[in-house]
């Protein structure tokens, strides 16, 4: 039986690695240890944030394997202080919707670990079909 090994692979001259090296600007909503939250340079809603750790995770599955429980706490922490920070929170705004998308067949053009936080609008279902 064959059997296929595959490794993540992480590149450092991503376009996010380079924002978190400072060697590109963003616009910037939130920084802390372990997680950097900035507009998206194509907003596709009134409020359209990136937020990404600071470790070198191509996608939320490599995260969620390889990552550390303090840099996972710290990530998910961070997606939920930016929630508040644009009150979409469903506690106190209208909600969000979340995606990571991941690799080829979720489209990810960026290969470094991000969630798209989407609000202010709604954001009508869930997927095309
Ligand atoms: P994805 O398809 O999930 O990999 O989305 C990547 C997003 O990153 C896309 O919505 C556009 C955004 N983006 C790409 N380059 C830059 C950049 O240099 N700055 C910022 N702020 N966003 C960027």
């Amino acid at each position: 039986m064959l059997h296929k090994i595959m490794a993540y692979k992480y590149e450092d001259d991503n376009i996010f690695a380079k924002i978190l090296r400072g060697e590109i600007p963003n616009d910037t909503v939130l920084e802390n240890e372990y997680a950097l939250a900035f507009r998206d340079i194509n907003p596709q809603r009134p409020h359209h944030v990136l937020i990404i750790p600071k470790g070198r995770y191509v996608s939320f599955d490599h995260f969620a394997k390889e990552a550390a429980d303090d840099q996972i706490i710290g990530y998910i922490q961070a997606i939920g202080a930016v929630c508040d920070l644009l009150n979409v929170s469903i506690d106190n705004g209208d909600g969000f919707r979340m995606i990571a998308n991941s690799g080829q067949h979720g489209v990810q053009e960026v290969p470094h670990l991000h969630v798209h936080i989407l609000g202010g609008s709604s954001c009508g279902k869930m997927i095309q079909s």
